[in-house]
């Protein structure tokens, strides 16, 4: 059982290192919501929201997200305990969409209950490895010469496969400039629902056939799984969708109507670890290949999606990158960084601690945090409590 005594809510506004272009806008900052929760026992627990500072990505952004945690989540968890972070999703699933808000405070409780287990949260969840190959999400470059030398740079570094984001009339040029260079690299690209069933979208995508690609990344609409059904079948290159993928149900939509080949796990997303488990058992009865997502997190959101890529059906490299990707400085005391040599390198270690493992470092939070509040049980109840 999960008692809490306090959750802790905090945005934080961390610089990144260099802009970060996709098809729908260009990044500098990145505002995110920390959660810890703090059991009544005195176990800390962790959660990052995915959402970002405008609903530019999906439909959420931070202050939406505040406002399902304080007003619906918080102060009724705080109130009642959960049997489990399960229990916790099914009491919260009738508060529609706002998956990121709900995934959010759902794995500060997995890192508890891990914690309580005396289990580091990969093995909680199931995951059965602890070296996680480390693939690269890189941003619109200003020119092809520049993207270039940006992919030469993390292959220096060790990335085992490399991702570009592409809008239309910036897709073959960027791709043909890699292969020129790095002919057998592993490559994909991720469009971010830029394109079109337009003749003119699907003769460039097609194009894209010719460069050996492990897939395309979400062509088409953001809530959209039946034009992507009809541009499947005319692409040799797989589709892998993310945005799309809501939910359990959404995969099991995809595979049925062949909308797409490849899954993005995300854990926000789907409104947390245990859709994220439920979706992983899905893509593995069925065979689907799935990789884990990113969203541009801190070292606490980073450790959750290495023990998500621990699992066994994560059978692609994902978008787990080092610390230092993003950030000068993480919030954690020890940022992830890649093996630099040996057999292991370009893998980072999934934390073996138990819970998610990082220790956070309190004075580099605080530094980064534009706002705080604190919520703890109603007086009413703590006095009928005893
Ligand atoms: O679509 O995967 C995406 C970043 C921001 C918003 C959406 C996406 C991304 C990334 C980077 O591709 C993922 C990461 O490395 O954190
Ligand atoms: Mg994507």
């Amino acid at each position: 059982m999960i008692s809490l005594a306090r959750v802790e809510m905090r945005v934080l506004r961390l610089p990144l290192l260099a802009p970060f272009e996709t098809s729908f806008g260009r990044d500098i900052t990145r505002e995110v919501i920390v959660l810890s929760a703090t059991s009544a026992e005195g176990i800390v627990g962790w959660g990052e929201c995915s959402a970002f500072s405008l609903p530019n990505y999906n439909e959420e952004d931070t202050a939406t997200a505040r406002h399902i945690l304080s007003q619906y989540i918080i102060p009724n968890l705080l109130d009642n305990p959960v049997q489990s972070p399960q229990d916790y999703a099914a009491r919260y699933a009738w508060i529609r969409g706002n998956r990121m808000a709900k995934a959010a405070l759902e794995e500060a409780l997995w890192d508890i209950a891990a914690q309580q287990a005396g289990q580091p949260l990969w093995k909680f969840l199931g995951g059965s490895r602890q070296q996680i190959p480390a693939g690269v999400s890189i941003g619109i470059a200003a020119d092809e010469a520049t993207l270039v030398e940006e992919v030469a740079g993390f292959i220096a570094q060790g990335y085992r496969r490399i991702k570009i984001k592409v809008k239309p009339g910036r897709e073959v040029g960027p791709v043909q400039a890699i292969r020129a260079r790095f002919p057998d690299i592993p490559l994909q690209v991720d469009a971010n629902s830029a394109y079109t069933l337009s003749d003119e979208h699907v003769a460039l995508l097609k194009q894209l056939d010719d460069y050996g690609l492990l897939l395309i990344e979400q062509p088409l609409g953001e809530d959209d799984l039946i034009d992507h059904a009809q541009l499947q079948p005319q692409l040799r290159t797989p589709i892998c969708l993310d945005e799309s993928l809501r939910s359990r149900d959404d995969v099991r939509k995809m595979h049925e109507i062949g909308a797409g080949k490849v899954v993005n796990l995300k854990r926000g997303r789907v409104g947390g670890l245990s859709e994220t488990l439920a979706i992983h058992a899905y893509c593995q009865q069925h065979g689907i290949p799935a990789w884990c997502g990113g969203m541009l997190e801190t070292g606490i959101g980073r450790a959750i999606n290495l023990a998500v890529a621990s699992l066994p059906g994560l059978t692609m490299v994902g978008d787990t990158s080092a610390s230092n990707r993003f950030y000068a400085e993480d919030v954690i005391a020890a940022p992830f960084q890649l093996v630099s040599s040996g057999p292991h390198r370009g893998t980072i270690s999934v934390p073996n601690l138990p819970g998610i493992g990082v220790r956070v470092d309190m004075r580099v939070l605080d530094s980064y945090t534009v706002n705080y509040n604190t919520y703890r049980p109603s007086l009413v109840i703590r006095l009928g409590g005893g």
